[in-house]
């Protein structure tokens, strides 16, 4: 067999992706009625991480102990490495919340149309992912759809 190099190179960056996403959890908090919700985790899960998924009676409660100021808020709220994942944000900026150290957690406030999980064939919205920093300052990661 005769690999090229370019090719020996794409097959080790899948290894190393694969690897390390396997090893993500991500645990998922919800209200029991929220469709959308669980789309989200099903987008996760298609992008190779695994759903801790808890049903919750008060997700005000949940995000408040979570650190989810009110003006960042969503539906359901995810947390991984002790970071809080608000709303249907993009894998990309899940990624980019593990390697911040400053920020706290990362949020897709409300429910634009578009987004991961929130995708019904209505036309997308606009809508900025936003970093919360330790000091309590939004920063945005990014904006869509991508300019
Ligand atoms: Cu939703």
């Amino acid at each position: 067999m005769r690999y090229t190099a370019s090719k020996l190179t794409l097959i080790a960056a899948l290894l190393v992706a694969g690897g390390a996403q396997a090893a993500q959890v991500i645990d998922v908090h919800r209200d029991a009625n929220c469709g959308c919700c669980k789309d989200w985790i099903t987008y996760l899960e298609t992008n190779g991480f695994e759903v801790r998924d808890h049903v919750e009676q008060d997700m005000s409660a949940v995000k408040q102990r979570l650190g989810v100021t009110p003006r960042l808020g969503s539906c359901h709220t995810g947390v991984i490495d002790g970071k809080f994942i608000e709303g249907h944000v993009p894998v990309a900026q899940i990624h980019e919340l593990q390697q911040r150290q400053d920020l706290v957690g990362v949020a897709a406030p409300g429910m634009p149309a578009g987004s991961p999980g929130m995708d019904y064939g209505q036309p997308a919205q606009a809508y900025q992912v936003i970093g919360l920093t330790h000091a309590g300052k939004d920063v945005v990661l990014a904006d869509y759809p991508a300019k």
